[in-house]
């Protein structure tokens, strides 16, 4: 996980911790810096703020025989540095949330084959275990197989998935569930969308018709972090177009990059909120930034 930035990081600090930086000497590193960070998806200004932040740590370092000290000086502010982007986003947690609303209802967006439905699946698991009544929605009714895949993992996790025939209004199928969720007394309901092209508008509007006529709690969007730019793209359409609250980061345990999660967020200004790490039932985490940045700068 994080391979590939971590070695960037690495190699900054260790440029930085055997030989003073003069400004010129940061002008030359720059360019190389600026490429690295990019080729790690870390979005353009995200890098751009961080190579200017970084200036104003290293240039003119004094290096003295401690080195030692040095190099924990500089991994505290890069750590700083770091967090900057991340903690300032307002976090919530679906669990407490549940807790204050009932049902608390969850729309997921999201293209396809990101990991929308496995995580919806994790999550129903989360509830599960936590001991809140969860229903599964199949509001995807245009592709054949979507409301059998839900239903799969409704089986596997023991958790009922409501669905209506293929073709009905997603909106309407998202509205009638609540009222059997009402009805039902459950907790929590999380609802599973059509996944196309973000540049799809009939979907955009689709999902906009339910967030209009049902007034979900949150909307979740969930990206996949191997995509990279795409993950900031989809973000900012999807925000633009539907409005966001938060997101989840999939498939981080196959990532060696690491600069999605940071690029998404800064993009949109929206908390990542869990992230996937793996296909099974318990491969999600709450997504805490001081685990994120210590994975960096290990
Ligand atoms: N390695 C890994 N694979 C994941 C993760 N989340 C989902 N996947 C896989 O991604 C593929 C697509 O998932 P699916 O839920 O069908 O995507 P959807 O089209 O967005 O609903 C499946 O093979 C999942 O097992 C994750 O966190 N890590
Ligand atoms: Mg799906």
């Amino acid at each position: 996980m994080f391979d590939k930035l971590r070695k960037v990081f690495k190699n900054i600090i260790d440029v930085a911790t055997t030989r003073t930086i003069t400004d010129k000497d940061f002008e030359e590193l720059r360019e190389t810096l600026l490429l690295e960070l990019i080729e790690n998806d870390v979005a353009y200004q995200v890098a751009e703020e961080i190579i200017e932040k970084l200036r104003e740590i290293i240039v003119g370092l004094k290096i003295r025989r401690a080195s030692g000290n040095v190099k924990h000086l500089m991994l505290g502010k890069l750590k700083e540095l770091l967090l900057g982007f991340l903690s300032s986003l307002e976090y919530f947690d679906l669990i407490r949330e549940a807790r204050n609303n009932s049902p608390l209802l969850v729309v997921f967006l999201g293209v396809n084959g990101v990991g929308k439905t496995t995580t919806i699946a994790k999550l129903g698991y989360m509830f599960r275990v936590n001991k809140f009544k969860t229903l599964l929605v199949a509001a995807d009714t245009f592709r054949a197989g979507a409301q059998e895949q839900l239903a799969e993992h409704g089986k596997k996790l023991g958790l009922p998935v409501f669905t209506r025939p293929y073709g009905t209004d997603p909106a309407a199928v998202v509205y009638d569930s609540m009222i059997y969720a009402k009805q039902n007394k459950f907790d929590v309901v999380l609802v599973d969308t059509a996944g196309r092209m973000h540049t799809d508008i009939d979907l955009l509007e689709e999902l906009r018709k339910i967030v209009r006529v049902t007034k979900p709690h949150y909307k979740i969007l969930v990206v996949d972090a191997l995509t990279g730019n795409d993950a900031v793209e989809q973000a900012r359409v999807f925000n633009e177009k539907v409005g966001v609250d938060g997101i989840i980061v999939t498939k981080v345990d196959a990532d060696p990059k690491g600069g999605t999660i940071l690029s998404v967020s800064y993009e949109i200004k929206k908390p990542v909120i869990y992230v996937g790490i793996g296909q099974g039932y318990t491969d999600l985490r709450r997504f805490d930034p001081k685990w994120f940045v210590d994975k960096i700068l290990q």
